[in-house]
């Protein structure tokens, strides 16, 4: 009898009774959760995180970015680590399953190994990664531990350097040693992530469990169109510099990029500010961010010069300055076909119809993936909505979702040589 063949499943009552108490940590009145990067509650999430992971009697781990680990001893010598993890920070006013889901089965099957006492040729790790969503950096932690992050992308974080600095410090972290929560990753022997699909496919599809086969590269920028401040009722109106009609011109013609060239691709316009922001003063700034998505990594680079073109052009036809400032990327990413086929083997496994999807969300599986073999499993949304207090799972799925994962992990046990040599 293989690791594999061992019909184990979590316990779904603990699973549950975690992610209730979890929910709560950040909830507001109107259903949301909010708990961006090192603000109270993502405090209070990480606290007690922790002390599950000790009542559990598994060993704590954290580094210089505020990663939190649980760890499982396989009793081997020198043997590799097996992770499994996401994020408990969310956006603000978001749902409850985004990367808290992840986090919490990872912790279960955890419990449920040690508790089995099953001798796995790895280590177990469970782990809670740092700014996943980007108050802060995006993906500071999964950056951190995998080596990625680097000094320059700490000078112009994309929530500010100030915030980063403040955020860090509330945690007792600092900027000077991020970059050494650096993990060694031939250390590492995969990872995999349990998260809701974000997307309306599965449900679309009639199916429980998504193989993710790519995940869409990111990109971010900051534009700020340079106009100038004059009497809203004197200057002309055809020779004012109104900074407002840069970043509404960039807003729709960023949309029309996407809709006629990109079908495939999304962006977005998150933010904008205006300066000085009166009802009387023509603005003489107008900053927004942008941010644009791509699984192909050559649409992605064409989408960037098509974006900046654009920019420049509608600065000059307002007649204003622009400023263009590059906050950082994520490559789209590829994720392992040995991962891929354990999970679909194990969602057979459990009569569970599973499908391959992309996925146009962002996940530390994005980072992992460039460095040791890695895999994302994806469950339903309902009607696709997430980052919203809209976003919901039933439970059952949730359960689904964790015993697939612990399929996964048991399958790719008896595989370990295979999948060591390939990323
Ligand atoms: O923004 C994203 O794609 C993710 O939810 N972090
Ligand atoms: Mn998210
Ligand atoms: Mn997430």
């Amino acid at each position: 009898m293989t690791i594999a063949d061992i019909n184990l499943k979590i316990n779904p009552e603990r699973f549950r009774k975690d992610f209730n108490v979890l929910s709560q940590i950040g909830a507001d009145s109107q259903n949301g959760i909010s708990r961006p990067a090192f603000s109270p509650a993502h405090q209070e999430a990480r606290n007690w995180f922790r002390a599950r992971i000790l009542d559990a009697g598994l060993q704590f781990k954290t580094d210089e970015a505020g990663n939190q680990s649980g760890f499982l001893e396989c009793g081997l010598n020198n043997a590799p680590t097996f992770l499994l993890g996401s994020h408990l920070d969310s956006v603000i006013h978001g749902g409850k399953y985004d990367g808290a889901l992840g986090v919490i089965a990872g912790l279960e099957i955890l419990r449920r190994v040690k508790e089995t006492g099953l001798a796995l040729p790895f280590n177990l790790e469970v782990i809670d990664f740092t700014d996943e969503e980007g108050t802060l950096v995006s993906f500071l932690g999964s950056f951190a531990f995998t080596g990625k992050l680097t000094r320059k992308q700490l000078q112009n974080p994309r929530g500010g350097k100030e915030a980063l600095e403040v955020g860090l410090s509330k945690a007792g972290l600092t900027m000077e040693n991020l970059l050494k929560a650096r993990r060694d990753m031939q250390t590492i022997a995969g990872y995999l992530e349990l998260h809701i699909e974000q997307g309306p496919l599965l449900e679309q599809n009639n199916a429980q469990i998504g193989i993710v086969d790519r995940i869409s590269g990111i990109a971010f920028y900051r534009l700020s169109y340079l106009g100038k401040a004059e009497h809203a009722g004197t200057a002309s109106m055809q020779n004012r510099r109104d900074a407002a009609l840069g970043a509404s011109a960039f807003t729709l013609a960023a949309r029309e990029i996407i809709l006629e060239q990109f079908p495939d691709c999304y962006s977005n316009v998150g933010y904008v500010k205006y300066q000085p922001g009166l009802f009387n003063v023509v603005p003489e700034k107008a900053t927004l961010t942008l941010e644009f998505r791509s699984a192909d990594k050559k649409e992605f680079r064409r989408i960037h010069t098509e974006m900046i073109n654009k920019s420049k052009s509608i600065a000059k036809k307002f007649n204003l300055g622009i400023e263009i400032e590059f906050l950082g990327e994520r490559e789209p990413v590829e994720l392992n076909a040995t991962f891929r086929k354990e999970i679909h083997n194990g969602a057979q496994l459990l009569n569970l119809k599973s499908m391959p999807i992309t996925s146009r969300a962002g996940h530390d599986a994005q980072t992992m993936a460039s460095f040791v073999p890695t895999g994302l499993i994806f469950i339903h949304s309902v009607k696709g909505i997430s980052h919203s207090p809209e976003e919901f799972t039933p439970w059952e799925d949730c359960i689904n979702g964790a015993n697939v994962l612990l399929q996964t992990v048991l399958r790719l046990s008896n595989k370990y040589t295979d999948f060591d040599e390939k990323k």
